[in-house]
């Protein structure tokens, strides 16, 4: 694995490739976390501050999680299995010359799957905390590539489990676990006790790894704990995801870019949060004195055909939608054209009908709930897919939340 500092990045801008570590001065030296030292007297007080390792950081989760640990004065260290020509997207308004936080980020290449490695980068970041986003997140692909999906989410979190109890067993873990675990389930809402029953080879590997958190917590007493985490979503989404999907296509519909959109399940009812919120439910979840579980969810559920609703509003079409099943399609009222067709290639061989969950746990122990509500999240979406449309650009600047919750 490799290290490149958001100070070098500006070095590699100026065409610098070989990667450098970072200096050890600048390397905290304790895990311990917001500690507060004191010389001798009348010597200023210093304070150590806590290390994280975000592991798949350059995803939407990931980046939205480096800014609330940067924001509450965290050094961030990342680990990404993409190789990156300057800096990754999501991450530019951090790494680029101007970001406040670019000596507090360190961006690393490397494969949770190289156990070595891992070992090797748990002992150079001595972290405290240890949150992994790191897998396949596509539950589609799953059904088409299932032992490579299997590997990435069912396995990887055996790997950092085995290395945070070969380098240090006080580092504490949170693993992204998933509402498709529930699969099947006829409980709804679902809730931290509700029996999985999962339908995809990502939901059973989701599984695996929730599991094996349960397993390793009770065998070893380690803090490792599971944030169960329904749909989250935000404008730095994939574009494979069904909101980012949904919302291109009705900005560029209604700028005459793009006639109509294809899509699957319409019926298909999901919990959409906000990507942003569920990082601060993440974090309060690691700062208990005991390691526990919980569902992170909205608690409300739309239909994607409700989701392509509001989006096209969202843009100043209305939509009328007719027929059923794969003849359904979805009208432009003002103007009569067909924007939306059903294509079964979008179709999935099995899947949840309907995902929402209970956060009352979450909102009781952590003093969590939800701010951004699915309206403020269309309306975020469609503005910066207007700007990315507008500036050609593939992200929209970013105004790093403050220490939230
Ligand atoms: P999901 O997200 O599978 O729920 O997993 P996705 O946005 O892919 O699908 C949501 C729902 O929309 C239906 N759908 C379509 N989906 C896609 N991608 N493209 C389409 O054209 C389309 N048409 C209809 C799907 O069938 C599905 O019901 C997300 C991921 O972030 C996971 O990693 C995470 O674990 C879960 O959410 C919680």
């Amino acid at each position: 694995m490799r290290a490149t500092s958001t100070r070098e990045s500006s070095t590699r801008e100026s065409s610098t490739m070989a990667p450098k570590h970072i200096e050890d001065d600048a390397r905290p030296s304790s895990c311990v976390g917001a500690r507060v030292e004191r010389g001798d007297e009348g010597a200023a007080a210093t304070t150590t501050p806590k290390v994280a390792l975000v592991l798949g950081v350059t995803g939407q989760t990931g980046s939205y999680l480096t800014d609330l640990l940067l924001s509450k004065g965290y050094i961030v260290h990342g680990l990404t299995h993409s190789t990156w020509q300057n800096y990754p997207e999501r991450l530019r308004h951090v790494m680029c010359a101007s970001s406040p936080f670019r000596s507090s980020f360190v961006l690393h290449q490397g494969d949770i799957l190289e156990f070595e490695a891992l070992v090797r980068l748990f002992e150079h970041v001595k972290p405290c905390e240890i949150y992994n986003l790191a897998a396949q997140s596509s539950v589609h692909l799953s059904f088409q590539q299932p032992l490579s999906t299997v590997k990435s989410v069912g396995l990887g979190v055996f790997n950092v489990i085995e290395a945070i109890r070969t380098v240090n067993q006080a580092i504490k873990l949170f693993q992204a676990s998933s509402s498709e675990i529930f699969g099947k389930t006829k409980v709804f809402p679902q809730r931290e006790t509700t029996p999985p029953c999962p339908c995809s080879p990502y939901a059973n590997a989701k599984l695996m790894a929730h599991q094996a958190v349960i397993m390793h917590r009770e065998a070893y007493g380690l803090y490792a704990v599971s944030g169960i985490l329904y749909n989250h979503e935000s404008s730095r989404r994939g574009a494979n995801f069904v909101t980012q999907k949904i919302v291109t296509a009705a900005v560029r519909i209604k700028h005459g870019l793009q006639q109509q959109v294809e899509l699957g399940n319409l019926n298909s009812r999901r919990d959409w949060g906000h990507a942003q919120d569920f990082v601060v439910c993440m974090w309060k979840m690691l700062q208990l004195d005991e390691p526990e579980d919980f569902i992170v969810a909205t608690g409300k559920t739309h239909t994607v055909r409700q989701f392509v609703t509001f989006a096209f509003k969202a843009v100043g079409i209305d939509v009328e939608f007719q027929n059923s099943g794969t003849e359904e399609i979805g009208i432009n009222k003002a103007t009569g054209e067909v924007i939306v067709k059903v294509d079964p290639k979008y179709f999935r061989p099995d899947e949840p009908i309907q995902t929402v969950g209970d956060s009352t746990k979450a909102f009781e122990l952590l003093q969590w709930q939800p701010e951004i509500d699915l309206a403020q999240l269309i309306e975020e979406m469609v503005t910066a897919c207007e700007w990315r449309l507008i500036h050609g650009d593939k992200q929209t600047p970013t105004r790093i939340r403050g220490s939230a919750g």
